[in-house]
């Protein structure tokens, strides 16, 4: 049976490119997601739904991505105890993406959204990781090797031109 511990959420098929590469690092770290589109301003009472279900579903973290007037990220933030991970998606036809990062990044007190860079998606994921990581030892030992694995290319980069 299925139980995945991060819920990925973006507010349309469009996101998809960006916001599957958290996805992808969170399956290579050996953590079960789900994947779907819940958008703020077109499908509100479903974005509701899904942010008070979430913990009982057995969720751990939300990532949220939206581009634009990203409302998404904060709103499911304040419809949930479970930490949310806000993805500024640059949109078709954004101001650059600042309107995406600033309308995710600028909450009120009281209902925080950690906010990743522009398109940032695999931070997010990594970040998800990190807070299960705290409490389960697995994910904490496979981030590790991932982080090691970092290092390793940069020592070998600078070896290559060093020598
Ligand atoms: C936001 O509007 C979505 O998150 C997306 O980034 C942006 C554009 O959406 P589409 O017009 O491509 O559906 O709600």
């Amino acid at each position: 049976m299925s139980n995945p511990q991060v819920g990925i959420i973006m507010g349309s098929q469009s996101d998809l490119p960006v916001m599957s590469e958290a996805a992808e690092i969170l399956e290579e770290l050996g953590i079960e997601v789900e994947v779907t589109i819940v958008s703020a301003h077109r499908t509100p009472h479903r974005m509701l739904e899904y942010a008070e279900n979430a913990a009982a579903r057995g969720l751990k973290v939300i990532v949220a991505g939206a581009g634009g007037a990203a409302h998404l990220p904060g709103m499911v933030a304040s419809l949930t105890t479970l930490p949310v991970i806000g993805v500024p998606v640059k949109s078709r036809n954004s101001i650059d993406g600042w309107d995406s990062v600033l309308s995710i990044l600028q909450m009120p007190g009281g209902i925080p959204v950690a906010t990743v860079a522009l398109d940032g998606a695999k931070n997010a994921g990594i970040l998800a990781a990190e807070i299960i990581g705290a409490f389960v030892p697995e994910v904490s030992k496979k981030l590790a090797d991932y982080k090691r694995s970092l290092k390793e290319k940069v020592l070998e980069s600078a070896q290559t031109l060093e020598t």
